[in-house]
């Protein structure tokens, strides 16, 4: 009998988003990491935007987050597979991430099966309808000429317009954002995929606020809240099934 029953979902943490404690926020993943129990968990998503700006040179990395990645290696070290989906924020991840062992998801999306359940999990950016702008910005931002090109600029420039960019972002401004339920395209997105394939659960990032729906088709949908303010994740166990989420969230 298999004794890893336990798999971690996390994201949007926004490492090094200068918005309230962001020290405070970094011990704090610090800790979630340390404290997942490494012999008994097969398996950690980090579902996107877990750096607020990433951006990786051939030979140069941003500087920095050495207990994030020491407590990520260890995990790794202790037979966890550790799953890393870029997000809209850290896209720009290339080896460093694949050489430190985890496993980089680049498709949009991702179908998995964990016992006897099957999971559909990526970042949720850019699936489902409309948001043609943001999705030509993805292609560009995903394409190999703005990669190349970005490669000759100078680190001091890319981390400027990074930060520029962040500090920009609605999320520095406080904004929090409503899930419209089934008015939102990623809803209708994800009932249309479960319509083709069975899926029990939609695990998705990006949307800043906490959602668990069941959608007609009897999957159930569920987005992680950012770490701004607390430490959410979600946790699956092959024993008992979804366990939900935590810190426990109040409908
Ligand atoms: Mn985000």
């Amino acid at each position: 009998m298999e004794k890893r029953t336990l798999s971690y979902f996390a994201s949007d943490v926004h490492l090094g988003l200068n918005v309230k404690d962001a020290q405070a926020r970094e011990s704090r993943f610090v800790k979630f990491l340390k404290d997942i129990p490494a012999e008994e968990t097969e398996a950690l998503y980090l579902l996107g935007d877990i750096w607020d700006f990433w951006y990786e040179y051939r030979d140069v990395v941003p500087k920095g987050y050495v207990e994030v990645f020491s407590a990520i290696s260890d995990l790794i070290n202790a037979g966890v597979k550790v799953y890393f989906f870029p997000g809209n924020h850290d896209i720009w991840c290339y080896h460093y991430f694949e050489s430190l062992g985890m496993i980089v998801v680049r498709d949009r999306y991702m179908v998995t099966t964990i016992g006897e359940r099957t999971f559909c999990l990526a970042h949720g950016d850019g699936l489902g309808r409309g948001m043609l702008g943001y999705k030509f910005l993805r292609a560009v931002f995903h394409g190999r000429f703005f990669q190349v090109l970005m490669g000759l600029v100078h680190p001091r420039i890319t981390f400027a317009i990074g930060h520029n960019w962040s500090r920009r972002s609605r999320l520095a401004k406080n904004y929090r954002y409503e899930f419209r339920g089934k008015d939102e395209p990623l809803y209708g997105w994800a009932q249309d995929f479960s319509r083709q394939a069975q899926i029990d659960y939609f695990i998705f990032g990006h949307y800043h606020c906490h959602a668990d729906e069941t959608l007609p088709s009897g999957a159930r949908l569920m987005i992680l809240n950012d770490w701004i303010d607390e430490s959410p994740y979600f946790l699956f166990d092959r024993k008992s099934g979804m366990v939900g989420s935590f810190p426990k969230i109040e409908k």
